[in-house]
């Protein structure tokens, strides 16, 4: 666990620069009439799910350069998990993938994750692999499939994940399905839409009390001519056959390039369907890159449109936000530790968004003062203010310095084995 006399002393070198900062940031608030203890307390309401997979180094097919200390086995996975949330204090939960991370005892699991501070959000599928002493293959789709008998099994497979889900104390599964095609003719583009939904059917009958079933879309890969549940569209064609407990899933990656992705979620929120978020960021491709690294506006405005709906939709409005990264060269901790910054800031920012006056513009319009209102809280340096909320609930001002101090990744390394390449540990 972490050293707490090293991170101490980071600590206070730390605090008196940081009171400074807020101090700046508050009057600078003021002059614009917002109370940051407001936002500090709606800030507070944001939290994050971080996913099981996220926790070893991930790679290309080009490679995977693994570090020493990863994680062997799910539980040393919470354990690296709660130390991100003893840092940030912003992921209580996790959200597994099975088989990858399937426990052997979901109860003994569960009480692991309770022990550390942890809980499950949404559960994940996988029928874009063929297991071990799978029966039949999912090499030319699962529910999509032409044969029956490949579809009962991933529909088999699905039921199983949410009843380890129901164990673990999930509410939510989220099904990506990497179904599609690589030549124009190989697959029906409607029938396997067909089986596809008539698939998702089996499954929304088979939920728990409670729990919602997210669909989450992706344009290509591993399909590169036609993927079957390939946009918002399509996703939200099957939200809406399913039932109210079904809802969209964007994950930020998964849009072809210059897609306005904030207007991807106004839409999904309009028609009360989004579900939630895989957080990342990305370049070119589904790059699973750490979000807000590289379209942090892009991030900004997505966020803008969450906090605009809540003020409207009120405590309902409650996508649920997980991320989905694959770590390739960071430190994963340390990758997540910036991510959660960067997606605290960036909510941060949207908070400090004075809507009646952008409201009032944007009815006039007038394109400069709506713009410029927008911009006005984008660029507002508001690390003071999510450090601040860390330091009140026992986190560290700057979790990455921390962590770096704490020499958590040399003792994993000591305790699990040199499995790779060591991360530099300098501050
Ligand atoms: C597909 C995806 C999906 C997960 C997988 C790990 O690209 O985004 O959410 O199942 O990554
Ligand atoms: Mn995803």
């Amino acid at each position: 666990m972490l050293d707490p006399d090293a991170s101490q002393t980071a600590h206070e070198a730390q605090a008196e620069q940081h009171r400074r900062d807020l101090g700046a940031l508050a009057e600078q608030c003021q002059r614009h009439g917002i109370e940051i203890e407001s936002i500090l307390e709606r800030l507070r309401t944001f939290d994050i799910a971080v996913p099981s997979w996220a926790l070893g180094t991930g790679g290309t097919r080009f490679g995977r350069f693994p570090i020493d200390g990863e994680p062997r086995d799910v539980y040393e996975k919470l354990e690296d998990i709660a130390v991100i949330h003893r840092l940030t204090r912003a992921t209580p939960r996790v959200s597994l993938h099975i088989p990858w991370d399937e426990p052997d005892d979901p109860k003994a699991l569960k009480a692991h994750a309770a022990q550390l501070g942890l809980g499950f959000d949404a559960v994940n599928s996988n029928t874009f692999q063929d297991q071990p002493g799978q029966r039949v293959s999912y090499k030319f789709g699962s529910f999509c499939h032409t044969d029956a008998a490949v579809r009962d099994q991933a529909v088999a497979h699905t039921l199983h994940v949410m009843e380890v889900g129901r164990k673990l104390g999930s509410e939510s599964i989220t099904v990506w399905l990497a179904d599609g095609s690589n030549y124009p003719g190989q697959m029906h583009l409607r029938r396997s839409f067909e089986r596809t939904l008539a698939c998702l059917e089996r499954v929304y009958a088979a939920l728990p009390e409670g729990w919602r079933l997210f669909t989450e879309h992706k344009p290509c890969e591993p399909a590169f001519y036609a993927t079957v549940v390939a946009d918002w569209g399509s996703s939200l064609m099957l939200a809406q056959a399913l039932g109210e407990r079904a809802a969209c899933l964007v994950d930020l990656g998964h849009h072809l390039p210059n897609t306005n992705v904030e207007l991807v979620v106004a839409r999904l929120i309009a028609v009360g369907r989004l579900g939630g978020f895989h957080f990342n960021d990305a370049k070119y491709g589904d790059d699973d890159l750490t979000a807000g690294s590289i379209k942090p506006f892009q991030l900004f405005l997505i966020m803008n449109e969450l906090v605009d709906a809540a003020r409207e939709l009120g405590p309902a409005f409650a996508p649920a936000h997980m991320i989905d990264q694959s770590h390739n060269l960071k430190d994963p901790i340390e990758a997540l530790l910036m991510t959660v910054d960067n997606l605290q800031r960036a909510y941060a920012k949207a908070l400090l968004v004075d809507r009646d006056a952008l409201d009032h513009h944007q009815e006039a319009n007038d394109v400069v003062m709506a713009e410029r209102t927008l911009r006005e809280a984008y660029e507002t340096d508001v690390r003071p203010l999510v450090a601040a909320l860390r330091e009140r609930q026992g986190g560290a001002l700057d979790p990455v310095a921390a962590f770096r101090a704490s020499g958590y990744r040399q003792r994993t390394a000591r305790a699990r084995g040199r499995t790779g390449y060591a991360p530099p540990q300098s501050l």
